[in-house]
């Protein structure tokens, strides 16, 4: 996507709470680092922004202004980033 302002519309149309975290990053999606303090986390480096607690079929926004370059979109509720839900984002322009 290019650069600029961007509203993430976000859906929990699954069966447990969920959240969106947004971290500007050049660490690949899939290898982000265990967390010091609760090793069914990652650590959230570049953390830029982030919707938490979305309840099952609540919806939520997140309103961002991101930069050119790479970023991941991830879940980081307990196991969750363990169980997939980390995908990548890349920002084009300045
Ligand atoms: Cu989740």
């Amino acid at each position: 996507m290019p650069a600029g302002p961007v509203t993430f519309a976000i859906t929990n149309s699954g069966y447990v709470p969920h959240e969106l975290v947004v971290l500007q990053t050049s660490v690949p999606q899939d290898q982000l680092p265990l967390s010091s303090t609760d090793p069914k986390q990652v650590q959230e480096p570049g953390l830029l922004g982030q919707a938490q607690n979305i309840a099952v079929g609540a919806t939520a926004t997140l309103k961002l202004t991101l930069a050119g370059g790479p970023y991941d979109l991830i879940c980081n509720i307990d196991g969750h980033y363990k169980d997939g839900m980390h995908t990548a984002l890349t920002v084009t322009g300045s």
